[in-house]
């Protein structure tokens, strides 16, 4: 039977789905080709972990689910940019993702840097819009906020860390920080966003922050034993492609073993950072627990 986190996690993933479907341009016109990869990138399934995180963070505070679920849209359109960027052949190169072609594979590359660009502009355009939240202090925050969760010393610093990262010799304090930046930082806004909506008072900001710091590690620690152990069939891509380029993981640097026992902890101590909110963040503690167990 379904139990409340992943049946939460489903309604989240459908809600997802309508409200991106609403927020992606269609257009017969000349830039068509442009609408349908963005789309093709978008709604092409995903877990929506980050929409789950900005809408039970902000449901801690009362946010209506009108505000809490274009901030969630916003996120998921970000994330979709960064994968489809990650996969391109200057990146990654990935030619699967979600179990189906890329799409600079289904399109090609110059439709693929475009899509992802514009769902990047997409996305502050949401955050941007009085429909988000009321206040324009609310909005600029969340703006402020993803922005620098996506750029320098954030995503896209984590990402050129990982790049240059192979023909160096890469210790753990070096592989958490690239994370951190690299996966960590989206994570860390979708928690955060809901202490924003939420006019959240410092501590529990602060509860929230260092919940999405664990949380975010033991997720990419989870991905890289997922990507030794995993079959390409659960992961839509092809398994075993970070060791198999020789590229530092927490796996390869500390083993197999070292790197479960290194997610749980760091799990079982985002779940302690909750404890200031009482029963009411139950499905947060229940998505730490998942992020170590999922299957892709
Ligand atoms: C190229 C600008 C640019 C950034 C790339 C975050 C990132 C930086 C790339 C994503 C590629 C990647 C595999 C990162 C590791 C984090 C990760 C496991 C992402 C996949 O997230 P899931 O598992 O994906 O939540 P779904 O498909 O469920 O949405």
């Amino acid at each position: 039977m379904e139990d409340d986190f992943h049946k939460a996690l489903r309604q989240t993933a459908e809600l997802m789905e309508t409200e991106l479907a609403h927020f992606l341009p269609t257009n017969e016109g000349l830039e068509k080709q442009l609408y349908k990869a963005m789309r093709y990138g978008v709604l092409s399934g995903g877990k929506r972990l980050r929409a789950f995180l900005v809408i039970q963070s902000a449901d801690l505070f009362s946010v209506p689910r009108i505000h809490s679920t274009r901030v969630a849209a916003a996120l998921e359109l970000v994330h979709s940019y960064s994968l489809i960027h990650d996969d391109l052949p200057c990146m990654d190169d990935d030619d699967l993702r979600r179990g189906i072609p890329t799409v600079h594979k289904h399109y090609d590359e110059a439709t693929a840097v475009l899509a992802g660009d514009a769902l990047q502009s997409l996305a502050f355009d949401i955050l941007s819009h009085a429909d988000t939240h009321p206040s324009p202090e609310v909005r600029i925050a969340l703006v402020a906020k993803l922005a620098h969760a996506i750029g320098v010393k954030g995503m896209v610093g984590g990402q050129t860390m990982d790049m240059y990262a192979d023909a160096v010799d890469i210790d753990i304090i070096t592989i958490t920080r690239l994370q951190q930046l690299k996966t960590g930082a989206l994570i860390s806004f979708a928690c955060i966003a809901g202490a924003i909506l939420g006019h959240a008072p410092p501590a529990k900001t602060q509860a929230l922050k260092a919940y999405a710091h664990d949380l975010g590690l033991a997720f990419q620690i989870a991905d890289d034993i997922l990507d030794i152990e995993g079959t390409t069939e659960q992961l839509g891509k092809a398994a075993g492609k970070d060791e198999a380029a020789g590229k530092a993981t927490f796996v390869s640097l500390m083993g197999l073993e070292e790197a479960k026992i290194h997610a749980s902890m760091l799990a079982e101590q985002a779940v302690k950072h909750l404890d200031i909110f009482g029963p009411k963040a139950d499905l947060l503690r229940q998505a730490a627990a998942f992020t170590i167990e999922r299957k892709k």
